[in-house]
């Protein structure tokens, strides 16, 4: 360590955080942008630093109804994997894997990506074919894969249990190296920063509560802090993406669910990868701090409380219990719910509306986290253009009325 570290180390311990620059500022909105972003969660910042930094609008907003990442961005367990089946979906999240592989250089901020690999567990032989199928279609898109069986899996994962006679045994999984976990707050912050510096003012406590529109074009957001114009609106609020068509007199194919997860009591370091089981609903990593961060399968009724029931956590302490008898006197810490919004496919919905100026990106239900880069890089261009590019064209809203749906619930996870 320099001298100069060492000296601004104690300057900053002793100092009780005064004079720390902002890493991002607090401005009063102005009567109009050339485009809003409603929802600063991870998605709607990289939407609005994108189109800062590809597209070179700077006169752009993201405003916020609470405090930016404090959404599903700031509740996730953080998986970041991009192994889906289709050929749409396998590019759009493979644009998203590569976007983290340069995310911290991109925007000078740690968002500690840590391609620690994830593991998907095949519990039954139709369980295993369909995973050697996904494995096979994923490379075919240049998307890392592999498959494990149960006698390599208990070398890699030794505290896994690939007993035979427990409930649903081990058979094997698929492994996406590249895959890995992120630190959520940090990307939304690292985000933040960067699109700050581009000129892009982030308004937290900023509800918006209508939409102006006239002859069929967007107009501009009435907010609980006034009414902003704008020609371009693009909607970005997961769990509330409902209500916010509602106000725009839009109807959306989603189901709101809420979704749990939970953190343990710290421990030494024992699990250095992602173990993910659709059949027993449970998956799991360890966070460079020690915490066991665990997660569930959605809960199955609809609502936006962001708790979820005593029944999903059992289940799921129950499916830790079975892959890993090892945490069975690990105490857990604490328990959270989000909102998610699912769509009928388990894939999400970036796309214009019949409202010109007017787009949604929502309905990423249990797995967008590992979508904020892509998911803002495909927005920003489809809100600059006025036309979606060719990684999100397929995930239009007319889907739903064509018929060319994108069935992901094989690979979506746990949680669908
Ligand atoms: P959010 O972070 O929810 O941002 C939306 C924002 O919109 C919020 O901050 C909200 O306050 C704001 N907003 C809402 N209404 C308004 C309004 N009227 N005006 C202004 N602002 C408004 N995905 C993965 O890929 N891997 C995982 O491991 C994973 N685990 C998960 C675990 C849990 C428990 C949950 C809940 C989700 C998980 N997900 C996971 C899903 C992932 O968290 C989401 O898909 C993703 O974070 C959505 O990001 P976002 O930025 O769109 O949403
Ligand atoms: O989509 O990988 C995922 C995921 C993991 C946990 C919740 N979603």
């Amino acid at each position: 360590m320099s001298r100069y570290s060492i000296f601004s180390l104690a300057r900053n311990a002793i100092s009780h955080h005064e004079n720390w620059q902002r890493a991002w500022r607090s401005p009063t909105p102005k009567k109009r942008y050339d485009a809003i972003i409603v929802g600063g969660g991870g998605h709607g910042l990289a939407s609005a630093y994108y189109m800062a930094k590809e597209h070179g609008l700077r006169n752009i907003a993201v405003l916020e109804k609470g405090w930016i990442g404090g959404g599903n961005t700031g509740r996730n367990t953080t998986i970041v994997r991009s192994n889906y089946l289709w050929d749409e979906a396998a590019q759009l999240y493979e644009k998203s894997m590569k976007l983290w592989e340069g995310l911290s250089q991109d925007l000078n901020y740690n968002v500690m990506f840590s391609q620690r690999g994830v593991y998907n567990l095949g519990h039954t032989l139709q369980d295993m074919r369909d995973i050697q199928r996904r494995v096979n279609a994923n490379r075919l898109n240049g998307v890392d894969g592999e498959v494990v069986d149960a006698v390599e899996l208990s070398k890699r994962i030794p505290h896994l249990n690939c007993s035979p006679d427990s409930r649903y045994p081990v058979l094997g999984a698929s492994f996406q190296p590249r895959g890995g976990t992120a630190r959520h707050d940090a990307v939304a912050w690292g985000f933040a920063r960067a699109a700050d510096a581009l000129g892009v003012d982030i308004i937290q406590n900023c509800e918006v509560t209508g939409f102006r529109r006239e002859n069929g074009e967007i107009q501009g957001v009435e907010t609980s802090q006034g009414y902003i114009e704008s020609p371009k609106v693009g909607v970005v609020t997961a769990g509330s993406s409902s209500v916010l068509a509602d106000l725009a007199g839009l109807r959306l194919p989603i189901e709101s669910h809420p979704l749990q997860a939970f953190v343990s009591e710290p421990i030494k370091p024992v699990l250095d990868t992602v173990v993910m089981s659709n059949a027993v609903h449970g998956y799991i990593s360890q966070s460079d701090k020690g915490d066991l961060v665990v997660g569930a399968g959605i809960d199955s009724y609809n609502g936006y409380g962001q708790r979820g029931s005593f029944t999903t956590i059992e289940h799921t302490m129950a499916a830790i219990m079975e892959l890993f008898p090892i945490f069975s006197r690990v105490r857990m810490n604490r328990q959270w719910g989000g909102i998610v919004d699912t769509c009928p496919d388990a894939c999400p919905i970036i796309s214009k509306t019949d409202i010109k100026g007017l787009y949604f990106n929502c309905g990423w239900g249990t797995g967008g986290f590992k979508a904020t880069p892509g998911s803002g890089w495909v927005l920003a261009h489809t809100m600059a253009n006025d036309q979606a590019h060719q990684l999100n064209a397929a995930f239009s809203l007319d889907r739903f009325i064509s018929g060319a749906l994108i069935d992901e619930h094989g690979a979506a996870g746990v949680a669908h």
